[in-house]
């Protein structure tokens, strides 16, 4: 253990009911953060969307339907509880939710995590980039994914100095794209921390279904290894308003390995002591970026969004 290793606690939390009212969610939250403390944690990672169902797999036609399970401050009435209660614990953590900001006159509606400090104090904010599903109401689907209605897209990946490291967050979809980590780890990034609502079911190609699982892990473990940082994957999952959503939360160390996983498909807490001098290890060898990238060859990566084949 260096003066660099930090504990961290993966909070995963199991089905929130759609009439769940926030104050029962917000106890939830905190009975884990005590579980976490329990196992000594410095930092406690919850998931996605962490204080409400996962509502855009319904369709609202009203916004006045969707605007319910969004937060117009951070901290609000209902989750200061949850604030103060680490700040006495001197714990930090990082939670998803859906966040309406009216401060430009416009209402913007973001799907956002936060990172809070052990002081309490809200130290980075992040708005989900990559936001998958449809704009519209799709009837044949046994259910809605429609993130791409409900939110606007972030524009960008940053990362902070927090917990003697470099911490930088990402949400769900964002995990499945290499792009993600890599623009975090070109800014120095020793840890990432990734909250996920994953339904088990994808209705475009349902053959996917079986292999949730796997491709979850598949893309922490890349990203972690191929960019040498600690990345923290965190579910909210369980069989939520009848849609099964994939658990399998995990801390993963720069090697890829995972060293942490959770076993249940409910509200459950693991811990992991994870070492940031660790990320060295393979920042300074093989992954080596500045002596070993060719940026100069990668140009399509940014000047092109989908793949044009040669011509026959
Ligand atoms: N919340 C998500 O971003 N879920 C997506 C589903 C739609 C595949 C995910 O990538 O897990």
């Amino acid at each position: 253990m260096t003066d660099r290793s930090v504990r961290i606690a993966a909070a995963q939390m199991g089905p929130i009911a759609r009439d769940e009212p926030r104050a029962d969610v917000v106890d939830r939250m905190i009975a884990l953060l005590h579980r976490a403390r329990a196992g000594g944690a410095q930092l406690v990672v919850f998931p996605e969307l962490a204080l409400t169902t996962f509502f855009p797999r319904w369709f609202f036609a009203d916004w006045a339907e969707v605007d319910v399970f969004f937060e117009t401050e951070m901290p609000s009435a209902a989750t200061k509880p949850l604030f103060d209660e680490a700040l006495r614990l001197g714990i930090g953590f990082s939670f998803g939710y859906a966040e309406a900001d009216d401060s430009s006159g416009t209402r913007h509606r973001y799907n956002t995590s936060i990172l809070v400090d052990g002081r309490g104090a809200i130290v980075g904010k992040y708005h989900k980039v990559h936001l998958p599903g449809h704009e519209e109401h799709e009837p044949w689907r046994p259910f809605q994914h429609l993130e791409r209605r409900y939110f606007e897209p972030g524009s960008s990946f940053d990362v902070w100095r927090a917990f003697g490291g470099i911490v930088g967050m990402a949400i769900c979809n964002d995990r499945r794209w290499p792009e993600t980590y890599r623009v975090l780890a070109l800014q120095g990034c020793e840890l990432a921390l990734i909250g996920y609502n994953t339904p088990i079911h994808y209705a475009p190609d349902p053959t996917q279904d079986a292999l949730a699982g796997f491709h979850n892990h598949l893309v922490l473990q890349s990203g972690a290894y191929q960019n040498g940082m600690w990345v923290v994957g965190v579910a909210k999952c369980g069989v939520e308003e009848g849609v099964d959503a994939l658990a399998q939360s995990v801390i993963v160390a720069p090697s890829g390995q995972i060293v942490a996983q959770c076993t249940t498909a409910g509200d459950e807490v693991v811990v992991a002591e994870c070492d940031l001098d660790r990320c060295a290890q393979y920042k300074h060898t093989l992954f080596d970026f500045d002596r070993y990238r060719r940026p100069e060859v990668y140009g399509l990566i940014t000047e092109r969004r989908g793949a044009i084949p040669p011509p026959p």
